[in-house]
């Protein structure tokens, strides 16, 4: 799986996870635990945690809201990235602007050319959450046609969509891994 970036003596896949405070980053994580992942690794400075998940996976969970001042170091850390995950609260209509600002801005970065994304709208099951085709049009992802990108629903709380997350998150890594080896 992944591209076979080498870190040391293993291949991984390096899955940086994103999403603005209380996106559901944390819960999701918590809840992928349950499918795949089997060893957390301490905060490493207060906002980027790293994870091991089976299958030479490593994952970087980044917690950006709030850390303007820190956005600058970002993108440091975006080199060797495998695919991006981007979590969105489905319920926060006020932030939603801020969350697809700050994923076009990731994304615009140099060192993220061409690296496959999936976009989890999460919190799909709460009553108030915006419906995926309005979250749809608000990112207009369309036009990121340099690299494959997929976006979907799902609740870190119930557990729906997750099954489909991984599937998607793995075909994507898929499709990286083809890119770098031609
Ligand atoms: P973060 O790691 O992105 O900052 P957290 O976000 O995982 O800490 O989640 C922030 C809040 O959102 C938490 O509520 C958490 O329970 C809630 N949350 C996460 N995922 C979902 C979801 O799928 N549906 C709903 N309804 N809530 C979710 P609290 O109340 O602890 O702040």
């Amino acid at each position: 799986m992944g591209s076979g970036n080498s870190r040391g003596h293993k291949a991984e896949a390096q899955v940086v996870m994103m999403g603005l405070d209380s996106a559901g980053k944390t819960t999701l994580l918590y809840k992928l635990k349950g499918y795949q992942l089997v060893e957390t690794l301490p905060t490493v400075g207060f906002n980027v945690e790293p994870l091991e998940a089976p299958g030479h996976v490593s994952l970087t969970l980044w917690d950006v809201g709030g850390q303007t001042q820190l956005r600058a170091s970002w993108k440091d850390y975006l080199e060797g990235t495998d695919i991006l995950v981007y979590v969105l609260d489905s319920t926060d209509r006020g932030r939603l602007p801020e969350a697809v600002a700050e994923l076009m801005e990731v994304l615009d970065s140099p060192k993220m050319a061409r690296v496959p994304f999936l976009v989890l709208a999460n919190k799909q099951e709460a009553p108030e959450a915006l419906p995926l085709l309005q979250i749809r049009d608000e990112l207009g992802l369309e036009r990121f046609q340099d690299r494959r990108w997929e976006l979907r629903a799902c609740s870190a709380l119930t557990g729906a969509g997750l099954p489909e997350a991984l599937q998607s998150l793995g075909s994507l890594l898929k499709s990286r891994s083809h890119c770098v080896s031609r």
